[in-house]
């Protein structure tokens, strides 16, 4: 019986490279964070049906009602227990659409109210990642830190040096995600706190070009370079575009793209329409990821379905796609031979 693409990409071993931990939060989970929240703060009235009317209100609509959202999400997940028990939800639900390495990247956030510190949001979500690794979910994790675009050169410091001093100690801690609104401030205002964080050992993963005409912020940033760069979906596009490819391809910079967070946040209107046909075209690794799937209500085996549809992709392409984004982890090469290992032995079993 000939496979349906959408059941290949479910078997498929995949690796995810671009998942916010706030955004990757499903909805059966948010209700248990509403719960734990209401049970903790009696006078806290936001109600489950106020949680779907909020959600159903903004959901799926544009960049900024996406960005109302995190701000909802992060609203019930403002404790060091409701990291823990978001975070190892997030891990389970990637295990079980065959992800077998997950970069989650998440903001340390500081929430006086709860008693929650930067320091104890990072422990929590690395206690959660470190209770995954020793039971049988079959998934390896590795966590980068996330500098909000909004946050002060002196905030997005002292992540910096929260991330140095995760990655000496746990080995967990791999890079170092900017993030944020890509309307608002001016990303190369960081470009100080990324040298440090790069001369330092950490791996950066930035969101860079999500939207149109960023060139002048996107330029300084390229030349970095960065390890991996979240969406690019303007970089072939506008002005100084032909600069901005060309720093990217002589950096061979792998460019991680989200389908369905383009779609629902109207930065391109189809999937055809989407830049992984340009940097498929001219071979320029390209990596399938989920963003938000909290948010957005996807999961990876669904991106690549979408990918598979709209650009007539073979199984073997698939799975080239997948295999390849092992290449850009930030894991170590044990991790990488490990994880080779295992795709072969998948695609000796079924091509
Ligand atoms: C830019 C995004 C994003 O950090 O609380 N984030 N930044 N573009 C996007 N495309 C839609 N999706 C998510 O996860 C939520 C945070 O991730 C960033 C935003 O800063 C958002 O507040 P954490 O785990």
């Amino acid at each position: 019986m000939e496979r349906n693409v959408l059941n290949y990409c479910r078997i498929l071993p995949k690796v995810e490279l671009h998942a916010h931990l706030s955004g990757s939060i499903s909805e059966k989970t948010m209700i248990k964070l509403i719960k734990l929240k209401t049970d903790k703060n009696p006078d806290w009235q936001l109600s489950h049906a106020d949680w779907q009317f909020h959600l159903k209100a903004v959901k799926g609509k544009s960049l900024e009602d996406v960005f109302l959202i995190f701000q909802l999400i992060q609203e019930i997940s403002d404790s060091e227990e409701a990291a823990y028990v978001a975070c190892k939800d997030v891990i389970s639900e990637f295990a079980a659409d065959n992800v077998k390495y997950l970069e989650l990247r998440t903001t340390p956030r500081c929430i006086p109210k709860t008693g929650m510190t930067r320091r104890s949001y990072i422990e929590s979500v690395l206690r959660a990642i470190s209770e995954c690794h020793s039971s049988d979910l079959g998934i390896e994790i590795r966590l980068l830190l996330a500098i909000d675009r909004r946050t002060s050169v002196k905030d997005a410091m002292e992540i910096v040096e929260l991330a140095v001093e995760f990655m000496m100690k746990s080995g967990l801690v791999v890079g170092l995600d900017l993030s944020g609104d890509p309307t608002v401030n001016d990303a190369s205002d960081f470009l100080p706190v990324l040298i440090k964080a790069k001369s330092a050992g950490l791996r950066l993963a930035l969101h860079l070009a999500e939207v149109p005409d960023k060139a002048q912020e996107t330029l300084p940033l390229l030349e970095l370079p960065p390890d991996r760069l979240g969406h690019g979906t303007f970089l072939h596009k506008g002005d100084q575009s032909e600069n901005m490819v060309g720093l990217v391809k002589k950096h061979k910079v792998p460019i991680e793209i989200c389908v369905t967070s383009n779609l629902i946040t109207s930065t391109v209107s189809k999937v055809e329409d989407l830049h992984f046909q340009y940097w498929y075209d001219r071979k320029h690794p390209v990596i399938i990821c989920t963003d938000d799937k909290g948010v957005f209500s996807c999961s990876l085996s669904e991106e690549f379905a979408l990918i598979a549809e709209a650009f007539k992709l073979s199984e073997q392409q698939l799975y080239d796609l997948s295999y390849d984004a092992i290449d850009y982890i930030f894991a170590g090469d044990d991790i990488k031979n490990k994880l080779q290992n295992e795709w072969k032995v998948f695609h000796s079993r079924h091509s």
